[in-house]
């Protein structure tokens, strides 16, 4: 693992980011985990997540102009980054929507700079991708050009088709999906962290059974 994957990791354990239990997702998938990524929810906390971020972007090498944070998770973790990266030499404009149209003041979804040329996608976890999709034709319809995404997780599962959701996603719409970790690493992470090994079971059985 990278160095900023391994801090993040550390991070979100910190922070009581990765829970076990039982868990209905969005898909309606019974998970054995989950990942909260609002428990960063200090400035220092969310400094240290942003420049995961930026580090895993830079390293991308993808060339983009802007970025853009969906709501509600993904509107502190843009502007986070979006300062990360600024730090970094890359001050970029950033984005994000909200979940009801404004109709008075200046109106609409849209937030920040307007959506204009490569823009990354920010958010905080990926299981199926509809969140993706959303984002996706939000960015097409407001005229700019989505050229990749960035999660904190990959839950590496079968999106709708059946495929892996990223696989699926990355060729449909043509995009470029990071993320800092995938729930492999964190597994990986967790057996030499000593993690428990009930827990460790429990998600490798329902990646035996979601798992792309
Ligand atoms: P998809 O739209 O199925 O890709 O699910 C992604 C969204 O599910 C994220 O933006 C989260 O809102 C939420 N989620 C988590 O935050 N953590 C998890 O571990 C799992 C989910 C989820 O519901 O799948």
């Amino acid at each position: 693992m990278k160095t900023y994957q391994t801090e993040f990791m550390e991070l979100a354990l910190e922070h009581d980011v990765l829970k076990f239990g039982q868990f209905t997702l969005k898909s309606g998938r019974v998970s054995p985990y989950f990942f909260n990524l609002g428990k960063i929810s200090t400035g220092s906390a969310l400094a240290r997540l942003a420049d995961a971020y930026a580090e895993a972007l830079v390293a991308s090498g993808i060339g983009f102009d802007m970025l853009f944070g969906p709501a509600y998770k993904g509107i502190p973790l843009v502007a986070a980054v979006a300062v990360a990266l600024s730090r970094r030499g890359m001050d970029l404009p950033f984005a994000y929507n909200r979940k009801e149209a404004k109709a008075h003041g200046e109106g609409g979804t849209m937030v920040g700079a307007p959506p204009r040329g490569r823009v990354v996608i920010v958010d905080d976890v990926l299981t199926a991708g509809t969140a993706l999709r959303e984002s996706y034709h939000m960015l097409v319809a407001a005229g700019a050009e989505p050229v990749a995404a960035i999660t904190a997780l990959d839950r590496q599962e079968v999106g709708p088709s059946g495929r892996s959701a990223v696989a699926e996603a990355a060729s449909e719409l043509k995009l470029a999906i990071l993320s800092l970790v995938t729930v492999r690493e964190v597994l990986e992470f967790l057996g030499k962290s000593g993690g428990d090994a009930e827990t460790i079971q429990a998600i490798e059985n329902y990646q035996a059974q979601y798992g792309a």
